[in-house]
């Protein structure tokens, strides 16, 4: 899982709220490599097929909702253990339970405006950057630093 590959997204209150540098500058520091972004309005049928998991929930109607209220900034984040260590940056669905030092744990109080997303396991990440992006959308590049990040 050297090259694993996750898709994070910076929510309508992150990209309102000024936080998309602080938010990109957590992954960037941390090591992992940025090998897709863009800027996108969700229509509410991109974001129902994001959430699609979550159907069946009482909040669903409401988090498909606060998906598509404003433009994102989606994203394609590739390193070892992306997915894993990328949800650990993220910190807690609920920003009151999330731990001081993450994202929502420093920057947000509201589960229902909880700025990011991260993808929770290797099924959901392909399917998940197959729902945002078109292939020839994420780079495969190398970056010289690796062999200083990852042993
Ligand atoms: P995560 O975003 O940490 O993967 P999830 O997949 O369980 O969490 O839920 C997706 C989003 O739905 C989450 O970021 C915020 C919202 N949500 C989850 N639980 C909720 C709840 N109990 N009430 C309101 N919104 C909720
Ligand atoms: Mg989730």
């Amino acid at each position: 899982t050297d090259k694993e590959r996750t898709f994070i997204a910076i929510k309508p209150d992150g990209v309102q709220r000024g936080l998309i540098a602080a938010i990109i500058a957590r992954f960037e520091n941390k090591g992992f490599k940025l090998v897709a972004l863009k800027m996108l309005w969700p229509t509410k049928e991109k974001a129902e097929s994001h959430y699609a998991d979550l159907a069946t929930k009482p909040f669903f109607k409401g988090l498909v909702a606060y998906f598509s209220s404003g433009p994102i900034v989606a994203m394609v984040w590739e390193g070892k253990d992306a997915i894993k260590t990328g949800r650990v940056l993220l910190g807690a669905t609920n920003p009151a339970a999330a731990v001081p030092g993450t994202i929502r744990g420093d920057l947000a109080i509201s589960v229902g405006r909880n700025i990011c997303h991260g993808s929770d396991g290797p099924e959901s990440a392909v399917h998940e950057i197959a729902n945002w992006f078109a292939p020839e959308e994420v780079s495969d590049y190398p970056r010289s630093l690796d062999e200083w990040i990852v042993s």
